[in-house]
């Protein structure tokens, strides 16, 4: 069931319902922005259904498919997403592809792929996690895409830890959107599958996207 751009909450509707609430200026990390608040999204369900101009698959370097998420999009896209897959050569952890999107309602893929979580090597990991995160914004400008939304990379299959990789998709999707081509997008959606990711994403969402001070929550 094709889910429409109108029915995805915006994170001004998700303050507005109490869904999150306002964390206390003075421990939110960035300064409130107020146009931001009708351009992020907090969704919980299948990311194949949602009718936008882009969505993100956490991907493997192959990219000739796999479980989680990328088993989900390649399954709803159909047999010539593998089809296209075939032909990009794989792709390195941290770097992002883009395809179209075939029998899916949205009208592009863009495959990235996330690092593969280890407790040595934090470090490495997490820039790895912030560019696959980057650069399928970039790529999106690339193509003249307005929406993208993107599933929580690395924390299935590739076993990030859900809160550390929350800070990092929340810190490199805002730093994006305050660089004059982040403009570009008109929606930034984060998909949560399970409650309890949901639950952290609308914890640390004030953090990074605060209501301006006296705003109701
Ligand atoms: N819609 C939205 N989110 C989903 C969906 C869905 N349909 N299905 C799962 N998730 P994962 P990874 C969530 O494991 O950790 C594959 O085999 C899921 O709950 O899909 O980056 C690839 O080929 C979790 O929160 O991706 C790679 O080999 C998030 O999507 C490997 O898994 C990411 O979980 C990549 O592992």
């Amino acid at each position: 069931m094709p889910v429409n751009l109108s029915k995805i909450p915006t994170l001004r509707e998700l303050y507005t319902a109490a869904a999150i609430t306002a964390a206390s200026g003075s421990t939110a990390y960035y300064q409130p922005r107020e146009s931001l608040l009708d351009r992020v999204s907090l969704y919980q369900g299948d990311i194949t259904n949602l009718e936008i101009d882009a969505i993100v698959n956490a991907a493997n370097r192959s990219l000739l498919g796999g479980g989680g998420v990328d088993g989900a999009i390649h399954a709803a896209a159909g047999p010539k997403l593998v089809e296209e897959c075939r032909t990009l050569n794989g792709c390195e952890t941290g770097d992002a592809k883009i395809t179209r999107a075939y029998e899916l309602p949205s009208k592009h893929v863009i495959h990235t792929v996330g690092p593969i979580y280890s407790s040595r090597n934090v470090d490495l990991k997490a820039e790895q996690l912030r560019s696959c995160y980057k650069i399928s914004l970039q790529l999106a400008i690339e193509n003249s895409l307005k929406h993208v939304a993107f599933p929580s990379i690395s924390t299935g299959i590739y076993g990030y830890p859900i809160e550390d990789a929350t800070h990092i998709a929340l810190d490199m999707v805002r730093q994006f959107t305050d660089e004059d081509e982040g403009d570009k997008l008109e929606r930034i959606i984060f998909v949560v599958w399970s409650d309890a990711d949901k639950k952290v994403y609308e914890k640390l969402i004030p953090l990074y996207f605060p209501l301006e001070a006296g705003e109701v929550s």
